[in-house]
């Protein structure tokens, strides 16, 4: 563990020091944010209302729309000459959502940044080769200093030039690497493509996140890297990453959510009730400890649930994997669907390799998905009974007829570096 006395911290202290951070956070966001003063005033509460974190469902939510009014700098809670850094998020539309640092938050994500990387196996005086992209992206930078601060070498690549992430990996010797789980797909395919054998690198742990994935893809980038590969969870808005991470020897159970600075919680996805641990639903975070740029209840629009797992080593509570964003999620014929429930399906089949994209198009009234998916290397991706198969599982596991298209090996395209899109949207 990176801070055993926080991390292991029993649940009771934990709730007392969750309850104090929350009143603090609440008092300087009525008297800093104009924003939150009219949220609480409309609510009717008074920062005196708020005495302990079991008060935080009375409050009102913060959404991505209330960021884009208050565009660019209209939520910071410091004047910018307390402002150190400046990230922003692209928005799929319009502006980008634009977060601030101060001193305090930095060393904040120094910190959460180190105990995740310390989850997912690294240790001081490893190198990390670190993918993610550099710039306003909080992927990059994010992992650069929390590596540091963990005292580990870190590898500056940013995210693309395949090749030089080929050379870089082989030649430098990192032992830890990290970038999106779709560019990891990329990078074990060029290997293989050049004959060159995974085992004699020097990676161990591959931290992958920014983007939802399954085990299907944890299997062949394992496989393909000869690593061990653990999911990292964030989002500019609350920090970046390092929001959650999951350990390198609780694979499957979950990431821990560093909840002594975000305080999350599952909600309806339409009524926004708090749901109970292991229901599926919308998560929230509040930012217990942000200086320049605080949230309250903020709606990730990211599905998932929560849990306290009993056999961890740590006491924080574990959410699921995220299996898509609400706003993400298709709406076929009344019945809902995420492309990682594809990529389920996808995983129990050999002869498919997780290489895929759904094709949604509308025909007069009603939606329709197709699903074009690779084959694994050497297999008749024109044979009839591996379509049918696939078809079928997917009607009777996920409720929905689609088409099916098997494509041949490295067909479909690829991540480039960062995130990519396994959706193409063609209804206009
Ligand atoms: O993606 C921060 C990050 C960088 C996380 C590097 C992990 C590693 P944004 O660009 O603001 O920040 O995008 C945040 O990406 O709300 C999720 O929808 C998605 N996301 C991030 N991590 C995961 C993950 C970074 N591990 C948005 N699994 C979030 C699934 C993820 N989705």
């Amino acid at each position: 563990m990176y801070n055993k006395q926080i991390e292991a911290l029993p649940l009771e202290k934990l709730r007392a020091l969750q309850s104090e951070r929350l009143v603090a956070l609440v008092t300087r966001l009525y008297r800093d944010v104009p924003f939150y003063k009219k949220q609480l005033d409309d609510a009717g509460i008074q920062p005196g209302d708020v005495k302990s974190i079991a008060d935080l469902q009375r409050l009102p939510f913060t959404r991505k729309t209330d960021l884009r009014d208050n565009y660019p700098y209209g939520m910071f809670a410091k004047p910018m000459e307390e402002v150190r850094r400046i990230h922003a998020s692209s928005g799929t539309t319009g502006k980008p959502t634009v977060v601030g640092y101060t001193q305090n938050d930095l060393d904040i994500f120094d910190e959460v940044v180190a105990r995740s990387l310390m989850c997912a196996g690294a240790r001081p005086g490893m190198k990390l080769h670190n993918a993610y992209g550099y710039g306003l992206f909080t992927g990059g930078l994010g992992m650069h200093g929390g590596a540091t601060k963990l005292g580990m070498a870190v590898i500056p690549v940013s995210g693309g030039m395949t090749e030089r992430q080929l050379t870089i990996l082989q030649d430098f010797k990192p032992e830890v690497m990290c970038c999106t789980p779709s560019y990891a797909q990329t990078l074990s395919e060029e290997f293989a493509k050049r004959g060159i054998d995974t085992r004699d690198l020097a990676v161990q742990y591959a931290v992958l996140g920014a983007e939802p994935w399954t085990e299907a893809i944890r299997e062949q980038v394992e496989a393909g890297l000869n690593v061990t590969a653990t999911n990292i969870y964030g989002l500019s808005e609350i920090i970046g990453p390092g929001v959650s991470q999951e350990d390198f020897e609780e694979k499957g159970t979950g990431s821990y959510v560093w909840e002594d600075h975000f305080f999350p919680e599952v909600v309806h996805r339409d009524t926004g009730e708090p749901l109970p641990y292991g229901e599926e639903g919308v998560l929230v975070f509040t930012t217990l400890t942000k200086e320049a740029f605080p949230l309250l209840r903020y709606w990730t629009n990211d599905i998932c649930s929560l849990h306290y797992d009993k056999n961890a080593k740590r006491t924080h509570v574990k959410m699921s994997a995220i299996k898509g964003r609400a706003d993400d999620m298709l709406i076929i014929r009344g019945v809902n669907l995420f492309h990682t429930q594809v990529e389920e399906v996808i995983h129990e089949f050999d002869f498919l390799s997780p290489n895929y994209k759904l094709i949604v198009e509308r025909e007069g009234t009603m939606d329709t998905v197709k699903v074009e998916v690779e084959t694994t290397k050497g297999v008749d991706y024109q044979n009839n009974t591996f379509k049918t198969q696939l078809r079928e599982k997917i009607k009777n596991t996920i409720g929905l007829s689609m088409d099916i298209e098997l494509k041949s090996p490295g067909s479909i395209p690829r991540s480039q570096g960062g995130k990519l899109s396994r959706i193409e949207d063609r209804r206009g």
